[in-house]
């Protein structure tokens, strides 16, 4: 297994210096300068692997490799099923080949409509006074009802919600409702771009026919153009799960639940059709039994995000230490040390990259500006050492982190 760390690029606050202090060997990280579906040059790619690699003012190489590319994100075209997806597939397929030609193997992306991940707040206090993400389902129920009055908002959301979301709003100051509909409408990693209320209308409008059936049948047709390029450059896509996993403000998500899962690797059967197995995407569903989702998909894993939430009554969750809250993450290190085994035997290769998704922010890190929420260095130093131990710990053999 590899232990790896997300680097957001020159302009990230954490460096490569702090990253090799924190034990991490591979780095995963994405030109998030290219806007999505435009097809990323092998000397945009070669520049970027040069500054993770090799130590420029000490002209050595440093002890860090880009294993993952995370995200190629996918355009708004492709999962809507518009004619102009042909052309930004075709984008992606060269983009995958400058990959390969630069020695980059392992590509994450998501097939989630308008937003990627979705908070309602990046700062809240766990009780040892660190921060956290959250996500409130009340608080997310308001923006929908009251702030974004979306029309189909009322019939989804039963009495007692409705109660509770007007209660909460209520009690926002005109400053809360700002930060809550910028927490919201942040979602898109490696960019401090946050999109208006009525672009966000604009999207979600365009959604209006496409529901889940449809959005499957638009990864699919995706997997079946890029797929087989990807094969033949000996690259792994690997699917990043919904982050929360079901449906929010009426649009649809297909990568949620094991039968989500099952039908993507079953939609193209390659080696290149794989998973980015993330706990905190999908741990906050109770009935996704994720140990069990590594035993029988763990051989279509190219990439694993390990962090935890907890899950509070009312479906809200928040981001709890690594080895606290609702997933069970000693049984997923005991699962993932047994795939990796399984891949020795096979001759395959242990090389499996895993990183500490979010951490807290915690110590030092409270003071200081963090630009992308959950990447502060602090909580995910703690995250690494943790998940190291366990899987040191599962494994009794140092050679299980080569
Ligand atoms: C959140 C991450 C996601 C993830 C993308 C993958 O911090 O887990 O942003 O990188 O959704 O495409």
């Amino acid at each position: 297994m590899i232990q790896s760390w997300r680097w957001y690029g020159p302009h990230d606050i954490v460096s490569l210096t702090d990253i090799e202090q924190a034990g991490a060997t591979g780095i995963v990280s994405a030109l998030h300068h290219i806007p999505v579906g435009e097809v990323w040059s092998v000397e945009e790619i070669d520049k970027r692997k040069r500054q993770i690699e090799w130590h420029e003012l000490e002209n050595r190489p440093r002890n860090l490799r880009w294993v993952v590319v995370e995200s190629v994100n996918i355009h708004e075209s492709i999962r809507m099923g518009l004619p102009e997806r042909e052309i930004h597939i075709e984008n992606y397929c060269a983009t995958i080949r400058n990959l390969a030609a630069c020695g980059l193997d392992t590509v994450c992306y998501n097939f989630m409509p308008v937003l990627d991940w979705t908070r309602t707040d990046l700062a809240y206090q766990v009780p040892n006074g660190a921060k956290a993400l959250r996500y409130d389902a009340v608080a997310l129920a308001a923006f929908d009802l009251y702030m974004l009055q979306r029309p189909e908002a009322e019939a989804e959301y039963d009495a007692e919600m409705q109660a509770a979301a007007k209660a909460f709003l209520a009690s926002l100051t005109s400053a809360d409702r700002r930060t809550l509909q910028n927490n919201v409408l942040a979602g898109l990693p490696g960019t401090l771009e946050v999109i208006g209320i009525e672009a966000f209308r604009d999207h979600l409008k365009k959604y209006e026919d496409i529901d889940s059936g449809k959005l499957r049948e638009h990864l699919r047709y995706f997997l079946q153009k890029t797929v087989p390029v990807a094969e033949q450059a000996g690259v792994k896509l690997c699917i990043h799960p919904d982050d929360p996993p079901y449906p929010i403000f009426g649009l649809p998500r297909v990568v949620s639940t094991e039968e989500d899962l099952q039908y993507i690797v079953d939609a193209v059967d390659s080696p290149s059709n794989g998973i980015t197995f993330c706990t905190g995407s999908l741990g906050p569903r109770p009935e996704n039994d994720l140990p069990g989702m590594v035993r029988r998909l763990g051989h279509k894993f190219h990439f694993v995000h390990l962090r935890n939430i907890q899950r509070q009554d009312d479906g809200s969750f928040y981001e709890a230490d690594h080895m606290g809250g609702s997933v069970d993450m000693l049984r997923v290190g005991e699962a993932l040390v047994d795939e990796v085994r399984r891949r020795e035997k096979e001759g395959a290769g242990a090389a499996l990259p895993f990183r500490p998704d979010h951490g807290h922010q915690m110590l030092d890190d409270l003071n200081k500006n963090v630009p992308f929420p959950g990447y502060s260095a602090i909580g995910r130093l703690r995250g690494l050492a943790e998940l190291r131990g366990l899987m040191l710990g599962v494994a009794r053999d140092y050679d299980i982190l080569g």
